[in-house]
């Protein structure tokens, strides 16, 4: 039905771009006729310490699945992201850090970059860090958490970066699974002119970290904070010791750089697992080409280096190709609802990657804020995060970008690494709400409950039929499950969780996660993590949790609660248990509406029906669908006359 609007490549972009449509076509037929031959020649955009001579090794199964690139390659992501920049960009801007404060900002140039990594990696060795040693990073957003990323890429030791918004309680979760024996945090976080409490956080987390030996505290506010003589060291400290000097390790191909936990299907997080060369050239690529960087561009994403975005379009790929990358700590609407826009004209952005609950919000509050500054620098747009509803993106179009700026709607995942499935602004026709086409390399297929693969227009499931360089290589310490997770639904297939449909011109529309995870706010969240922190309060008996729509989260969190026998309901209860979940969790879990549920709705064989909740709190009642396993169809009644989105 959106089909009618469609946004031609404007004329000007097919001339600059780096890829029209014609060499779209070619270079996407050869990536898929011969990977081996295309992913040799592209590999090549990083510095290799040992060239690579095998390009690809990958197994979806059924037997085996393992997935290897450029594996006998040797080379470092710190180096590719700094060192090999020197001597032609070495007083080039690496990051323009944008405060809380619209009065706070630094310049940091490739040369001041690389010197406080190389600092900080030395200070990370003096405390005891090696190679292979994971690292947890809880920062926000302050240039010192690239310095720490990029510091722990140096010596080959994972890092392991955990969203500051997180609890205590999942801080603790996330080190302990992966054993990281290092952390690092600061005293306090500042977003929106409000104070974090980073470092009692962490220390509260750390009551159930024995293992943690020692703990490097970033001074961001000088806020007060307990100290554990003997754990914890000063940032600054370490770094005002420590030698400039510090070689990069040689890492192979397929060294570990990162794990960044994910919310799947069932209660606990996966430790999602990248390694080194495929990754850094598949972040680098698709940086390059998805929003058409060429050297000078200004580039901006405002997602948290918390989030995979964060890692590969903050950090890795913008860096890696030498670029200027903006970072952000504060929110879009302090001190008002201009301030994206205000930051743009300050630091004249041209490049603007976001996400659709930002423009959502934003859109609210009417075009005055965005018309209050300029944004004449600004030349694309991208969208990243969930689908980007055609009413939003129509908004995001014409008042953001004035009718001027493609918008490049990016779909892909922590899991995939890097950018999937996007326009490229030189090449794509756009169509407001699709990700439209499949970037180089990338084969996407849409099979039915049956995994037989559909041909043409068709509405299915997401799956890819083969690997790409930056695709996850495992969960930590659980290869089973990863199997499990992404191969074992349509054997033979990557499966990504999410529904989609491809039109008459092949175009895809993603539709949203079709298992039990859902999106809010563009952040994932398990209703099975949601439940199981629900049910841990005392007074909860049973809880099931689903997604129902929202108009600016996206998807917003129902809980449907039991409680123990003798407990009554109360608008107290229920604020607590909200707060509980807040504590539990984040705030970004905090369920937006709570049932409270005399029962829930079950099979015979004890099964709960979500099909039946979801279409409860979608204000869907009227079609609940087959009811007839239901072993006391009562129970749907109340909850229908109670239901809490009208
Ligand atoms: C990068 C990132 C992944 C899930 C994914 C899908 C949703 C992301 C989207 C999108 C529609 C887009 N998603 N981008 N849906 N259009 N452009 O967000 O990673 O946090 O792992 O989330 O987000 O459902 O499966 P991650």
């Amino acid at each position: 039905m959106f089909d009618v609007h469609n946004f031609p490549v404007p004329a000007e972009w097919a001339k600059r771009a780096w890829v029209d449509a014609a060499k779209y076509q070619e270079m996407y037929r050869r990536s898929i006729d011969d990977p081996e031959g295309f992913w040799a020649e592209h590999g090549k955009r990083l510095d290799w310490i040992k060239p690579y001579s095998k390009v690809k090794d990958c197994s979806f199964g059924p037997d085996d699945v393992h997935i290897r690139w450029f594996e006998d390659g040797t080379l470092n992501a710190s180096a590719n992201c700094l060192d090999r920049h020197l001597e032609k960009r070495g007083d080039q801007t690496a990051i323009i850090w944008e405060g809380d404060n619209p009065k706070e900002d630094r310049k940091i140039t490739y040369r001041e970059l690389h010197e406080e990594v190389c600092r900080f990696a030395n200070g990370l060795k003096s405390i005891g860090v090696k190679r292979g040693d994971r690292v947890t990073i809880y920062l926000p957003m302050i240039p010192e958490i690239a310095v720490a990323v990029l510091a722990c890429a140096r010596l080959g030791a994972p890092h392991s970066v955990v969203f500051g918004g997180f609890s205590p309680d999942s801080l603790a979760g996330r080190i302990v699974d992966c054993d990281s024996h290092y952390l690092i945090t600061s005293d306090e976080g500042v977003r929106g002119g409000r104070p974090i409490p980073l470092k009692a956080n962490a220390d509260t987390a750390l009551e159930r970290c024995p293992d943690v030996k020692k703990v490097v505290v970033v001074k961001r506010t000088g806020g007060k904070v307990d100290w554990v003589d003997g754990r914890d060291v000063w940032y600054e400290d370490l770094v005002a010791k420590a030698s400039p000097d510090c070689p990069p390790e040689e890492m192979n191909a397929e060294d570990p750089l990162f794990l960044l936990y994910t919310s799947g299907s069932t209660g606990k997080p996966k430790g999602v697992l990248h390694t080194t060369g495929g990754y850094m050239v598949f972040a680098a690529m698709t940086h390059q080409y998805v929003f058409d960087y060429h050297d000078g561009d200004i580039y901006w994403c405002t997602a948290d280096v918390g989030w995979v975005t964060g890692h590969s379009y903050i950090l890795y790929g913008p860096l890696a190709n030498g670029a200027t990358t903006l970072m952000f700590e504060g929110v879009p609407n302090y001190p008002d609802a201009s301030r994206f826009w205000q930051v743009v004209d300050k630091h004249k952005v041209n490049i603007f990657y976001t996400a659709p609950t930002a423009i959502r919000a934003l859109m609210r509050e009417g075009e005055g804020p965005v018309k209050a500054a300029s944004r004449a620098s600004l030349r694309l747009l991208g969208s990243v995060g969930e689908p980007i509803n055609p009413e939003a993106w129509l908004w995001y179009h014409e008042v953001v970008g004035d009718g001027r700026c493609p918008i490049v709607d990016t779909w892909w995942q922590t899991e995939t690494g890097g950018i999937m499935i996007t326009p490229l602004p030189g090449a794509t026709k756009l169509k407001p709400g699709s990700g439209t086409l499949p970037f180089f390399g990338v084969q996407p297929a849409l099979v039915d409950g049956d995994g037989k693969i559909l041909d043409g227009a068709a509405d299915g499931n997401l799956c890819m039929l083969d690997s790409w360089p930056g695709q996850m290589r495992t969960i930590f310490g659980d290869h089973e499950r990863f199997v499990q997770t992404y191969f074992s639904t349509f054997p033979g297939k990557y499966f990504s969780g999410d529904g989609c449909r491809r039109d008459e011109d092949g175009y895809y529309w993603i539709t949203g996660r079709v298992d039990d995870v859902i999106n809010v706010s563009g952040h994932r969240m398990g209703t099975a993590e949601v439940e199981s922190a629900l049910v841990a309060h005392d007074k909860v008996a049973e809880a099931a949790v689903v997604g129902y729509p929202h108009d600016i989260k996206g998807q917003g969190i129902y809980a449907y609660v039991t409680l123990i026998a003798g407990e009554e309901p109360s608008d107290a209860l229920m604020a607590e248990l909200r707060k509980w979940v807040r504590k539990e969790i984040g705030p970004i879990a905090t369920p937006d509406l709570i049932q409270w549920a005399p029962g829930l709705p079950k099979t015979r064989s004890g099964k709960i029906m979500r099909r039946i909740l979801r279409k409860i709190a979608e204000n869907q009642h009227g079609a609940l669908g087959d009811i007839s396993t239901l072993a006391d169809p009562a129970v749907v009644d109340d909850l229908v006359e109670n239901r809490q989105n009208r």
